[in-house]
Formats: C-alpha cells, sequence, structure tokens
C-alpha cells in the first residue's frame, strides 16, 4: 500500500467513501483530500452548483465559533467570512411591533453569521475539486451496504443502474434519514431513538425594499416569539429576509384559505403583513407545505475499524439552537485530530470518536428539545428575562468564571455536555 509523510510520522493511503455531499459531508471530504487519501463523494442528488434553489430545507443557517473553527482548518473562514452577515444580537418583536435588541455579547462583540445553506454546500464541493485526489459522483443513491466489508451498492439514477465497489473507510453523512445508519442498526447493541415534534416548519420571504434595501435592521437574528407560535428571520445576501414559521401542524392545517391565513396574521404577526406583502404572504404560504421537525439520537457512532457517521446521521437536532450544521463541522474537526492522534490506527480514531462524541451530541440534542419547551411556553416570561439579564450582567462582572450557556454553545468550542454541567451549577447559584 502507497504510504505518505504526515505530522505524525507515515500514514497508510486510504480510499476513503463519503456517503452524502450536502454541508457535513463536503467538509469530511476536504478533511480526508487535505490528508492525501483517495476521496470518493457519493450524492444522491444532481450537483447543486448547477440547479436552481429548491424549496424546503432551511435556505440560510447561522454560523457561529464551531463551524468557523472548521472551516479555518480547511482554509475557508476568511471567503466565508466575507460572504456572511453578521448578527450581532437578536432582535425581538412584540404583538405590537415594537422591538428590543439584545446583544449576542456586549463584552467581546462576536457575533453569528448568517450563510446560504446553497452557496456554502457550494464553496464546499468548489474547494474538494482543487484536490487531484477526490472524485465526486453525483446521482449515485447508496442503497445498500456491507459494512464489516466497507462495500458499498449504489444506484445510477441516471441510468438505473447499479455499481458495487470496497473502500478502507466509509464516512456516512447522509443526513437525518440515513440509509448508513439504517446499515449500522443491524448490529447488535446499537440504540437508536427519535422523535417528531408537533411543530413542523415553512419558509416565507421578506423582499428588499423599493430602494434594495433591507427591510428590518440588518444586523439582527429577528424573532417573534408568541408562546404556541414562532416566527425566526435571517438576512440574505441579496437584501431579502428568509422568515421560518414554526406552527403546530395542526394550526397549519387550519389555516386553509387566504381569509384564515390573512387573521392570523393580523392577531399574531401583524407587523409582519407589510413587509412581506399580503399577496405575496398568500401565494407563498400557500405554495410551500410545512416540513416536520426530528430529532434522532443514536449509539455508537462508528463500526470497527470500516464506517463511521457523522452531522445528521448521526445526530439530528431541533433546530432551535441553531447547532445542527455547527455540531456536524465539529464532528469533521474531531475525527481529523484524531486521525493525527493515532495516526492508521483506524480502530482506535473511530473508537474514540464514539467515546468522546456520543455524550456531547446527546448534550447538544436536550440543549435543542429544551429550548424548543421553553420557546413554546416561557419565552416572555419576565423571569425568563430576568434570567438572560442577570447571566449577562455576572458575566460582565467575571468573564471567565460565569458564561451563560447561549455563551458557552454558541461562542466557544467547549464540549456540548460540559456546558450543561457549567449550567446546572450556575443554577444552583
Ligand atoms: P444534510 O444536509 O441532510 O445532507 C445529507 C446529504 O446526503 C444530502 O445531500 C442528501 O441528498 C444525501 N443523501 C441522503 N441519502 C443518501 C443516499 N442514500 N445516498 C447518497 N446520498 C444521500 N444548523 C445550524 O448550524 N444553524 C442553523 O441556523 C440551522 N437552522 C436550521 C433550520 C431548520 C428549519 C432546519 C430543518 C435545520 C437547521 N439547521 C441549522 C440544521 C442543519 O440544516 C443540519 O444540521 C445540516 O444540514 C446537516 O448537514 P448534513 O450534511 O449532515 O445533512
Ligand atoms: C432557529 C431556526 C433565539 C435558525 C434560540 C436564540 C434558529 C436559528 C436562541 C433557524 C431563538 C432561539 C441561538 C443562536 C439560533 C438566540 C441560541 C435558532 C438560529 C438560545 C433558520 N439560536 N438560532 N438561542 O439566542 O443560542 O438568539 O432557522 F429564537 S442562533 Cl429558538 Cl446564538
Amino acid at each position: 500500500m502507497e504510504e505518505h509523510a504526515s505530522k505524525n510520522g507515515y500514514q497508510k493511503k486510504l480510499s476513503v467513501a463519503i456517503v452524502g455531499g450536502g454541508l457535513v459531508g463536503s467538509l469530511a471530504a476536504l478533511f480526508f483530500a487535505k490528508r492525501g487519501h483517495d476521496v470518493h463523494l457519493f450524492e444522491y442528488r444532481e450537483d447543486i452548483r448547477k440547479t436552481p434553489q429548491v424549496r424546503g430545507r432551511s435556505i440560510n443557517l447561522s454560523l457561529s465559533s464551531r463551524a468557523w473553527s472548521a472551516l479555518n482548518e480547511v482554509g475557508l473562514q476568511s471567503s466565508m467570512a466575507q460572504h456572511g452577515l453578521p448578527m450581532q444580537g437578536r432582535m425581538i418583536h412584540s404583538l405590537h411591533g415594537d422591538t428590543k435588541s439584545i446583544p449576542y455579547d456586549r463584552r467581546t462583540n462576536q457575533c453569528i453569521y448568517s450563510v446560504g445553506r446553497k452557496y456554502l454546500n457550494e464553496v464546499l464541493l468548489t474547494a474538494t475539486e482543487k484536490y487531484s485526489n477526490v472524485n465526486l459522483y453525483f446521482q449515485h443513491k447508496l442503497v445498500s451496504a456491507n459494512l464489516e466489508e466497507g462495500r458499498l451498492t449504489f444506484l445510477i439514477t441516471t441510468s438505473n443502474k447499479t455499481v458495487e465497489r470496497c473502500f478502507d473507510l466509509v464516512v456516512g453523512a447522509d443526513g437525518a434519514f440515513s440509509t448508513v445508519r439504517r446499515c449500522m442498526m443491524k448490529q447488535p447493541l446499537f440504540d437508536f431513538s427519535q422523535t417528531y415534534i408537533e411543530h413542523g416548519y415553512l419558509e416565507l420571504c421578506i423582499p428588499p425594499t423599493k430602494e434594495g434595501q433591507f427591510a428590518m435592521p440588518y444586523k439582527y437574528l429577528h424573532i417573534w416569539p408568541r408562546g404556541e407560535f414562532m416566527m425566526i428571520a435571517l438576512p440574505n445576501q441579496d437584501q431579502s429576509w428568509t422568515v421560518t414559521l414554526f406552527m403546530p401542524f395542526v394550526k397549519f392545517k387550519q389555516l386553509d384559505t387566504p381569509e384564515a391565513l390573512l387573521k392570523f396574521f393580523n392577531t399574531n404577526f401583524p407587523d409582519a403583513i407589510p413587509l412581506i406583502g399580503k399577496d405575496k404572504l398568500i401565494s407563498d404560504f400557500f405554495k410551500g407545505k410545512p416540513l416536520p421537525l426530528v430529532s434522532i439520537k443514536c449509539q455508537p457512532y462508528h463500526i470497527s475499524n470500516k464506517a463511521i457517521i457523522v452531522g445528521d446521521a448521526a445526530h439530528a437536532m431541533v433546530p432551535f439552537y441553531g447547532q445542527g450544521m455547527n455540531a456536524g463541522f465539529e464532528d469533521c474537526l474531531l475525527l481529523d485530530r484524531l486521525l493525527t492522534k493515532h495516526g492508521s490506527k483506524l480502530d482506535l480514531v473511530l473508537k474514540e470518536f464514539s467515546e468522546i462524541r456520543v455524550k456531547d451530541a446527546h448534550a447538544i440534542c436536550d440543549l435543542a428539545m429544551y429550548n424548543y419547551v421553553e420557546m413554546r411556553d416561557l419565552v416572555m416570561r419576565r423571569t425568563f428575562i430576568m434570567r438572560k439579564k442577570l447571566d449577562d450582567f455576572l458575566h460582565w462582572l467575571m468573564p471567565s468564571k460565569w458564561v451563560p450557556l447561549y455563551n458557552s454553545v454558541t461562542f466557544t468550542d467547549m464540549g456540548y455536555s460540559k456546558c450543561i454541567t457549567n449550567r446546572k451549577w450556575q443554577d444552583k447559584v
């Protein structure tokens, strides 16, 4: 077998299959390419660089520290930073239309960034093509696998033919409904659980003003918290906003006429109607259909020295912490660090990955779910706002000792489970 130099002595050159060319799969491909391995990335869909924006799946996402750390490692931090739109705080819209902003980090002015999913995916895929050791295969759908042997079977959707190939390592980055994970589930002692929440989400759009400007202050993540219903808006590069409406499916069903929809918005989000525009609200709402939100936990994340799952395939979470992609990117970074630590001893790499990652991934799944419940029940309660203010005050007083929960999740690389331990200590105080 071919060998090449690495920081950690000599490493075997591996043939690595990445299943899924979404955000996490394309980043994983970059990390393995950088190490000089033979990388083969298989994606079910067409090359997104050749297709227009599709509806469904969130159009833009918030990117924070953990994602930046990973992008930095593959040299993409600066190009993404130029493109992303910084959000320095949340802007909360009350029922009466007045707004209040709460900065993310009063002390050091750290921001989170809004980036387009499609753009980020395109940048990552294009970056992989700079490496001659990367091969991209679109319209290749994994249909079955023998993971112990690293053997994968793909359906080529353009010709309806199947191909079978063998790899040293299989990386499953095929999303919440992962086929790689389904194959892992045949293993004894594999834990799995999934929960759908009663809320679905639907995306709307606030277009730019006539003058081509943002219709709302753009350095913020905008929130309309209404207990049972909630809207969140993130800015886009073209001066528009993507607004995500979260609401129980039964409620979506009740809004079955334009009149019912307008009445609902008049009651709950009156200030959003002129921003979106009456006609556009009606047409966009009835064009789309609400999509489900699922939380998935499983363990372990690997099989011997042959297969591993990362990103949503390993841990899908509800979006109420803005951490799904951030956590998936952090998976890639951890995997890369373990490859440096253990060299070609893949059995050790994969085993330690599961050991470290399972508890942190379960922690952020729990935090996101807990936040869903909290947003639904008590967002605007006075005690909640008091807690946020006290948290921020103590953080200002002792910046290194007292770090509020959202702050440690969003702006540090502290393990997610440590963030929870930290919070429990603070709750006691
Ligand atoms: P995916 O993006 O699902 O990609 C999986 C890929 O695998 C797809 O391209 C798919 O076509 C392909 N695939 C699937 N099956 C096969 C197969 N059998 N063979 C070959 N290919 C296959 N995260 C954040 O960090 N910040 C946010 O603000 C944020 N907001 C969100 C808002 C909403 C409404 C939702 C739903 C999610 C949000 N997330 C956010 C989470 C984020 O979208 C996901 O965590 C992230 O997309 C996971 O990336 P992934 O590559 O693991 O999976
Ligand atoms: C949901 C959907 C505000 C994008 C949690 C904050 C989210 C995002 C918050 C979506 C909220 C909620 C945090 C960030 C972020 C807040 C956070 C949620 C981005 C606790 C595209 N959440 N999200 N918390 O603090 O830490 O601003 O769809 F409304 S970014 Cl639910 Cl920091």
